[in-house]
């Protein structure tokens, strides 16, 4: 075991290192780009990722400039209202839902899968809801099915964000087939990437036409203005960086896998806490999320910092819900799941950057850490 403040792997590995492809067909395609001159404006590399997306999700895809602007521009094509939302969830989900002119309720989330609580819902709809937005937290589906029931019953939209969940199934379904649209996230730190970028994916095909024109300052192909509308979109140049990557899924899928295992076998055994396991469909487990038994919770900000020094950035994802940041604090007060669960849970980096073996050596460490570091 490391004991001095040499990095424990010979170099720094963090969570949200982007799971790039080798720089020669990336290059390729951005020289292809600059060989023409369409560099934006729904040109042909967006087009052709489109398609790309919309086959392995089986559902119509509009790219956008960001998750956030994804989410944003779905939330906008619902009458105002109360948007109800888990609080356990990156803040950009609290933000567009304001973005898009609507009030967040925050309900809370499930112990065991971290994601939105169906019963926690339920006990939060009230005349004033117009949306549920459910997050598919760490790549795993938040109860989809359950979800479109509950918001039938009330008539209200459900959105989806999906920022994590690039290519999950549910029992077979798309998690792009679930609810009236869905977010998706091409960020740098997502599995997948195109460096900057997102995507409405839905089965509407008349909503995916309304959110193209708002993508492009509420204009149809032809140039009239039908709807209110932004600039929203992605570029060619992030397009190109989308589909180099996009070749390397399956591989990437392979090797999140094999480092999901290693991590659970040492960690699992040690008792220091339990891995969020990726539901069956969630073939890509973007993310290694741990859940410290209550008991080390005081410890965790003591192990990201020595497991740091060591060269291996942890994230405390979510350590501030965004119930407790300054914008929302006050919107909803009860809130003990998320509130108990926030203070436990450790984001272990994986991906390309890390084999099988170096993932053990990193849970190896963090167990010994763990247990025996003073407070
Ligand atoms: N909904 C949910 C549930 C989300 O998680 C997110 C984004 C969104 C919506 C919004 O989607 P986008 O609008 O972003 O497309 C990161 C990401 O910035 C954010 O996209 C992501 N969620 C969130 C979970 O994580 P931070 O504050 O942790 O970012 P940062 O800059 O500290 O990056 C994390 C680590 O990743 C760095 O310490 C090192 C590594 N990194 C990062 C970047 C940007 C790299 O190695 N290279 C890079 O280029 O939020």
């Amino acid at each position: 075991m490391s004991r001095s403040n040499e990095l424990l792997l010979g170099q720094p590995v963090v969570v949200g290192k982007p799971n790039l492809a080798p720089k020669e067909e990336i290059l390729a395609l951005i020289d292809d780009v600059l060989a023409g001159h369409q560099l934006t404006n729904n040109g042909p590399r967006v087009q052709e990722l489109e398609s790309l997306l919309s086959n392995d999700l089986r559902a119509e895809c509009v790219l956008t400039s960001s998750g956030t602007t994804a989410l944003e521009i779905l939330l906008r094509s619902v009458p105002k209202g109360e948007v109800i939302l888990p609080s356990f969830t990156f803040v950009a989900t609290a933000h567009a839902v304001v973005a898009a002119g609507h009030r967040v309720v925050f309900a809370d989330i499930d112990p065991h899968s971290h994601c939105l609580s169906v019963e926690s819902v339920a006990g939060a709809i009230s005349t004033r809801t117009t949306a549920i937005l459910p997050v598919h937290l760490w790549g795993n589906p938040a109860s989809p099915d359950e979800f479109e029931k509950l918001a039938n019953e009330h008539d209200v939209a459900l959105i989806f964000d999906a920022a994590h969940a690039y290519g999950t199934e549910h029992m077979g379904e798309s998690l792009a087939q679930f609810g009236m649209g869905s977010a998706y996230s091409l960020h740098a730190t997502k599995a997948f990437s195109a460096v900057e970028g997102g995507f409405v994916a839905t089965t509407d095909h008349a909503l995916a036409k309304q959110l193209r024109a708002m993508r492009t300052f509420g204009m149809d192909p032809g140039g009239e203005v039908s709807h209110w509308g932004g600039n929203y979109r992605m570029s060619e140049l992030h397009a190109a960086v989308g589909l180099a990557n996009h070749a390397r899924l399956k591989g990437l899928e392979a090797r999140n896998q094999e480092n999901f295992i290693a991590y659970r076998t040492r960690i699992e055994s040690s008792g220091i806490g339990r891995l969020i396991e990726p539901a069956p469909g969630n073939i890509l487990v973007p993310y290694v999320v741990l859940e410290l038994n209550p008991s080390y919770a005081r410890k965790r900000k003591g192990i990201i910092t020595r497991m740091s020094e060591m060269g291996v950035q942890l994230k405390n994802y979510f350590a501030s819900p965004a119930h407790s940041v300054p914008p929302y604090i006050g919107a909803t007060a009860n809130l003990p799941v998320t509130d108990a669960v926030s203070r436990l849970t450790v984001a272990l980096p994986t991906g390309f950057q890390l084999s099988p073996n170096e993932c053990d050596l990193i849970a190896a460490e963090l167990v010994e850490l763990v247990i025996g570091m003073h407070e």
